[in-house]
C-alpha cells in the first residue's frame, strides 16, 4: 500500500508512525495538496493529505479512517479495548486532532490569504480553541506509545514546528518532555516533521 501526503502534515505523519508500529510495510510519497496539486489530484481527486492507496487500489483519506483499515490488516489496535480507558484515549486523541486542525487553520490563514483579508475575530476563536486543546492535552497526558500517545506527541510537534509563537512551550512542560521522548523513538525518526519520504529501515 501506499501513502501519499507531506509529513509536514501532522494527519500523514500519525499515519506513518502508526503503520510502522502495527509492523504494516508501506510505500511513501512526498506529494504536497498545494505544490503538486495536479499530480495528487490523479490519484484522489479531493485531494486530501493524507491519502493512502490500498493494494487492491482502493483510495482512502481521513487519517483516522486510514488508521481503522490499517488497524483491521493488522489485527490488532493502537486503542486500549476495555471501554473506559478507550474512552480517555479517544477523549486525548480528540484533542490532539482538534489542536491539529486549529494549527493547521492559522497556518492557512497566514499562508494563504492576502494579509489584507486576514480576519482577526476568527484567527483569535481559533487561537483561543488551540490552546484549550492543548491544555487539555497537558491534562490528558499520555503514558505509552498508543494511539494517543502518537497523536499527542505528532500534534505537539507540528504545532512547536508551525505556530511556535502560539503556543509557548514554557506554558506546557509535560508536553515538552513526552514529545522529547517520542521524537526519540525508532518510528518517530523515520518519518520526521518535514518534507522527508519515508523509507523502510
Ligand atoms: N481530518 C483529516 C484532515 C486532513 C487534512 O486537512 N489534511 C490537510 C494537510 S495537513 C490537507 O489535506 N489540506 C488540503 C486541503 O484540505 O485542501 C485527517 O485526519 O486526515
Amino acid at each position: 500500500m501506499k501513502l501519499i501526503g507531506m509529513l509536514d502534515s501532522p494527519y500523514v505523519r500519525r499515519v506513518a508512525i502508526s503503520l510502522q508500529l502495527l509492523d504494516l510495510p508501506f510505500e511513501h510519497q512526498s506529494l504536497s495538496v498545494f505544490r503538486t496539486f495536479d499530480e495528487f489530484s490523479r490519484t484522489n481527486p479531493v485531494v486530501k493529505a493524507p491519502t493512502l492507496v490500498c493494494d487492491d487500489g482502493t483510495v482512502l483519506m481521513d487519517s483516522t479512517l486510514i488508521l481503522q483499515y490499517a488497524e483491521a490488516l493488522a489485527g490488532r489496535s493502537l486503542l486500549p479495548a476495555e471501554p473506559q480507558v478507550l474512552a480517555r484515549s479517544l477523549c486525548t486523541v480528540g484533542l490532539a486532532l482538534a489542536a491539529c486542525e486549529k494549527a493547521v487553520q492559522i497556518v492557512y490563514e497566514h499562508g494563504l490569504r492576502p494579509a489584507d483579508k486576514l480576519h482577526q475575530p476568527w484567527l483569535d476563536r481559533v487561537t483561543g480553541q488551540l490552546l484549550s486543546a492543548c491544555d487539555g492535552l497537558e491534562q490528558a497526558m499520555p503514558t505509552g506509545m498508543d494511539q494517543a500517545g502518537v497523536s499527542t506527541a505528532v500534534a505537539w510537534e507540528f504545532i512547536q514546528k508551525m505556530v511556535p509563537d502560539v503556543v509557548p512551550a514554557a506554558r506546557y512542560p509535560r508536553l515538552v518532555a513526552f514529545s522529547l521522548a517520542a521524537e526519540g523513538l525508532p518510528a518517530f525518526r523515520a518519518a520526521p516533521h518535514g518534507d522527508s519520504t519515508y523509507r523502510a529501515g
